[in-house]
């Protein structure tokens, strides 16, 4: 059966930095985020008879076998759990403003684990559906639902999965992506966060960070408190970021735009515009703010890095089929 599916990216507003299982992807920590309407994957998935070997084609690219290990550990599971040996033929669309490198594996895992396991003819629920999702990648487990979402640490296959806190977001949050690098990023991911487990003398306090930040993040989101969930947000941002510079040897997804965007926000922030920053492990800067305020924050953006890499979203929902 050929099914395709689709998935948004989310930001995460307490971030994910570090695993305790690298086959199994369980992470050190919680971590909560907001799935955005911009961003998103699809994907077509058709287990073939015919088939030799799992193929990928992403946005018109064919991978070689050795290119897609990250793909096939998903479909391997999906044969797992629906007892067949089939391969198949998987197709990716990522749909996202102008080559922007914001095309993360978030909603390309989410939009997977959804056609895969509804092409082997299984019906996973939304819980086993992120832990299938999380095979793929950390912050996939998170796409599966819209709005605002917490992905529980766990210690297992069985207790590490994702969980809405609130899939519509009935307040005026707002994100706006400045595209400051499109290029492809130099430290990948999993081997910073891996360097930053195990080399940052930080790391025990960034634990503590968390589970601090999570309590007080989900009481803001309670509150529709939009100045206390982005002050909430930069300020994890920047307490995982810290992981990277303490890391031996360091390293940073910062580059001068990422600061010059960084002082312009803060320099709003003076003016009274209630805005805040977070980034990702890449230079890009996210802009947390109420909505009323987006022309301000547009307007004090826009000669620095012009109008057509600004980028507005709003909360979106989650993996669908299509
Ligand atoms: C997050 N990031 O919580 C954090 C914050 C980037 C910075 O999850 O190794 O692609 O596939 O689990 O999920 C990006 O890392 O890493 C990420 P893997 P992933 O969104």
């Amino acid at each position: 059966m050929k099914v395709t599916a689709r998935a948004h990216t989310n930001i995460a507003l307490v971030k994910y930095w570090g695993k305790k299982d690298q086959q199994l992807i369980i992470p050190q920590t919680d971590s909560l985020s907001l799935t955005l309407d911009k961003f998103y994957t699809d994907t077509t998935v058709e287990f073939q008879p015919e088939l030799k070997h799992d193929q990928l084609v992403v946005d018109g690219q064919v991978f070689a076998p050795k290119q897609m290990k990250k793909v096939t550990r998903v479909l391997d599971r999906v044969r797992e759990l629906s007892n067949q040996t089939l391969y198949a033929s998987v197709n990716s669309t990522n749909h996202v403003p102008m080559a922007a490198g914001l095309a993360s594996s978030a909603s390309a895992f989410a939009a997977l684990a959804l056609s895969a396991s509804r092409s082997a003819g299984l019906t996973l629920s939304g819980r086993d559906l992120s832990r299938l999702a999380r095979r793929g990648s950390g912050s996939a487990t998170r796409s599966v639902f819209g709005g605002l979402v917490e992905w529980h640490a766990g210690h297992d296959d069985q207790s590490s999965y994702a969980e809405p806190i609130m899939e519509n977001v009935g307040f005026d949050i707002e994100m706006l992506a400045i595209l400051i690098d499109t290029k492809q990023k130099k430290i990948s991911s999993r081997g910073g966060m891996q360097s930053s487990v195990e080399t940052s003398p930080f790391y025990p306090a960034w634990r503590e960070v968390v589970a601090h930040d999570m309590v007080a993040m989900k009481q803001a989101i309670q509150n529709h408190d939009i100045d206390q969930i982005g002050h909430l947000a930069e300020e994890n941002a920047m307490r995982m970021h810290a992981l990277t510079l303490s890391a031996d040897p360091d390293y940073t997804y910062f580059d001068g735009g990422t600061i010059q965007a960084m002082n312009l926000i803060k320099g709003l922030r003076n003016q009274g515009v209630n805005c805040y920053y977070t980034m990702d492990a890449g230079p890009n800067v996210k802009v947390i703010y109420n909505q009323r305020d987006r022309e301000r924050i547009i307007n004090a953006l826009a000669p620095s890095f012009g109008v057509n890499n600004l980028v507005v979203a709003q909360p979106g929902p989650g993996a669908h089929l299509l």
